[in-house]
């Protein structure tokens, strides 16, 4: 942290030197981790999710049904307003949902812009498994979740609705970075404290008992955006991305800069050179940074990551940023790569 702080600080005198705090901090970090089955998400309600998520791993499940189980979670809880049932609505009040998902034979599935059903997740998984191609947007995943028995629901809930009428009173879009954890409730950490974050994506991944990877990745999105904006959770390579041989790295916060960096491949590849999980996320993030600096300074993005090992590590670029780490030995909550517990 120290050393990010200071870069923060750095940046201040430009890029050249952004570079070479990217390629020295290879040096000094340690990677966490080395224990499976292990399931690692994004955010306070990572918590929640993995242990949804664990039950499937400790039972030897595999990985790809843990990730769905454990994303179901947040999809399904109404107090959470960046994430499936309960989301902030777009611009013109529509719940629209983007999820993917990818499995440890690289197969993936993934949904864009789905609105009325619960779990986009689970329609992501079945665009996967059930078809021969990666995404469905719209109207198209709408039909072919029904097709599939998906139930259509209403997704706004009053709280939602409200916050949105309060929002059309000036309609300034304005993404608000995440507020850092302060009120976190170690002793009943089903209270989340999700209605403080303007927008914030479930990303989670996980290594099962036979030693294979999966991911998920699920979202409302940046609240109120334009009517038809895709982020990054939807897609493959950007919000989400898996090889069996090497790790997985999922992303959250604005999308936008995501995709244009194709993210969470990239860190996947960096793990491949062998940069540990952390370094890999942070090379990423610096990517970000140094295109763009100026937007770097007022948005929030993060990367998780997990490695064929079972270690894991993340980055931001601002404070605030928290996993959830579960596996037999511990079900941690960490912020700014400190334990919370
Ligand atoms: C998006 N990446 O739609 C998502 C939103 C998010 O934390 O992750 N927020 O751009």
């Amino acid at each position: 942290m120290q050393n990010r702080r200071k870069f923060i600080k750095l940046s201040a005198f430009g890029i050249p030197m952004l570079s070479s705090f990217g390629s020295l901090s290879r040096d000094f970090t340690t990677a966490r981790g080395q224990v499976k089955p292990i399931v690692i998400s994004t955010w306070d309600f990572g918590i929640a999710a993995n242990q949804a998520a664990w039950k499937v791993l400790s039972t030897g499940g595999r990985a790809l049904d843990a990730v769905e189980q454990g994303v179901h979670v947040p999809e399904a809880d109404p107090k959470n307003q960046s994430v499936g049932y309960g989301g902030l609505p777009d611009r013109d009040g529509h719940v629209t949902l983007d999820a993917c998902i990818m499995d440890e034979l690289g197969n993936c599935g993934s949904v864009a812009g789905l609105e009325h059903i619960m779990h986009p997740i689970s329609v992501a998984r079945l665009v996967m498994e059930k078809t021969p191609h990666v995404m469905l947007v719209g109207d198209g995943a709408l039909q072919f979740a029904l097709e599939n028995d998906f139930k259509k629901e209403n997704l706004l809930t009053k709280e939602s609705e409200k916050a949105w009428k309060e929002w059309l009173k000036t309609a300034k879009y304005e993404p608000v970075m995440n507020i850092e954890n302060k009120l976190y409730d170690k002793a009943a950490p089903q209270k989340l404290p999700g209605n403080q974050y303007n927008h914030d994506t479930i990303g989670m991944l996980a290594i099962d008992a036979k030693g294979n990877l999966s991911g998920a990745c699920t979202t409302s999105g940046m609240a109120y955006k334009l009517h038809g904006r895709v982020g990054d959770s939807p897609i493959i390579g950007a919000g989400l991305y898996v090889d069996n041989e090497i790790g997985g790295a999922t992303s959250t916060g604005v999308g936008e800069e995501v995709i244009r960096n194709v993210g969470s491949f990239l860190v996947v590849e960096l793990m491949r050179q062998g940069y540990s999980p952390e370094d890999a996320c942070k090379e990423a993030v610096m990517r970000i940074i140094k295109k763009k600096p100026d937007i770097a300074k007022k948005i929030q993005v993060g990367f998780l990551a997990l490695n064929k090992k079972g270690e894991y590590g993340a980055y931001a670029i601002q404070k605030g940023f928290s996993y959830a780490v579960c596996t037999s030995q511990k079900n941690d909550l960490l912020i700014d790569g400190k334990s919370y517990y």
